[in-house]
């Protein structure tokens, strides 16, 4: 048995010295220390032996697995640091992987170039609550219950004094109620109707604006719209005032620009008209001061709102304003 321990010792030191990759060290451990491997079959054979040589036998077999089992380690850990000194066990032609880039929606970029326009112009930015009041969404804005204008709006109701705001106008009393004029006020913010086809969607983007002060005509109101059309669009852009009839602006308008899909000619866009309406407008009707305490004798003002979507759709050509919220990003990186 002494002659077989001192022939298994040099058996694996042969293998040992052999070993130069991975696959080897396993099939190595596995031969020499398994539970089917030489010192398993050696300790079964110890009951044969000589009574008195066992122990002497036992203790022979045991140090040298143990001493095998520490060359083995020391190799394992040479051939791991030769082969990470070999170069790392990296596939360099394999593409990077790439960190996608977020960009703004277009829509909210449309929103930031109005709001810069206006605040150039002097005016302040102020935003308000999407979950409004019955009362400053109509009442305030001289619709009061059963008004038929209500009916312009496809109002989404959350109970019977609170729906969602359906323009950005509340913004009107909700900001006079609490300064004095002069102002010269921005409030951009979501607004929502049940409403959709190719240019109305549920949930849409508006920009009110107004300005409140002393001997303010539509004039006034006239030229910072003509100038915010020329810096958004250019110079030459056709825009066109039609009377129109909101409940809290007397006169009152409607503001079209040419449509840029079809030249003005007529298409599905424009519904064959060659226009395309993008905001509401016209002198604050003197109702509305009177509810919040300013004197209509004394002080006029103009206001307006705008949809952001129209405007973006007529900037960047897009002929249906669902695309703006259908989150396909073969559209939107686009933009
Ligand atoms: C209003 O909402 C008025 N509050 C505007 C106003 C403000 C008038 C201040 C006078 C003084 P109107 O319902 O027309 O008006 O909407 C204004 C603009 O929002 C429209 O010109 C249009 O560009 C846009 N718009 C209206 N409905 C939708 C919709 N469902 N989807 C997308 N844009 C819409």
């Amino acid at each position: 048995m002494q002659d077989a321990l001192l022939r298994l010792q040099q058996e694996a030191d042969t293998d040992l010295a052999a070993i130069s990759n991975a696959d080897q060290l396993e099939s190595f451990r596995v031969k020499y220390f398994g539970r089917k491997g030489p010192f398993t079959q050696l300790m079964r054979q110890l009951g044969a032996a000589p009574k008195e040589d066992r122990p002497k036998l036992g203790k022979m077999a045991n140090e040298l697995k143990l001493a095998l089992q520490g060359r083995f380690d020391e190799k394992k850990v040479d051939l791991v640091g030769s082969l990470a000194a070999a170069g790392p066990q990296l596939d360099l032609s394999l593409p990077g992987r790439q960190v996608p880039q977020g960009k703004l929606h277009p829509v909210t970029q449309i929103m930031e170039e109005i709001c810069a326009i206006f605040e150039g112009l002097g005016f302040s930015v102020a935003e308000g609550p999407d979950i409004e009041t019955d009362f400053y969404n109509f009442e305030a804005l001289n619709i009061p219950a059963h008004h038929p204008a209500r009916d312009m709006h496809d109002t989404f109701y959350v109970d019977d004094s609170t729906l969602l705001r359906t323009h950005t106008s509340p913004m009107q009393a909700r900001v006079m109620e609490t300064a004095e004029p002069p102002l010269k006020v921005i409030a951009p913010g979501k607004v929502y109707r049940c409403d959709s086809d190719i240019t109305h969607t549920p949930m849409f983007h508006q920009v009110e604006g107004f300005l409140v002060d002393k001997n303010v005509s539509f004039a006034d109101l006239k030229g910072v719209l003509r100038v915010f059309i020329a810096k958004m669009f250019d110079e030459s852009t056709a825009i066109r005032f039609r009377p129109s009839y909101f409940p809290f602006t007397e006169p009152s308008a409607e503001v079209d620009i040419a449509c840029v899909m079809c030249g003005g000619k007529g298409c599905r866009v424009c519904k064959k008209t060659g226009w395309l309406e993008i905001l509401g407008a016209g002198m604050i009707d003197p109702e509305v001061f009177k509810k919040v305490n300013y004197d209509p004798e004394v002080y006029s003002g103009f206001a307006f709102g705008l949809g952001v979507e129209r405007i973006a759709m007529l900037k960047y050509g897009i002929n249906d304003i669902r695309l703006y919220y259908e989150n396909d990003l073969r559209f939107l990186r686009q933009f």
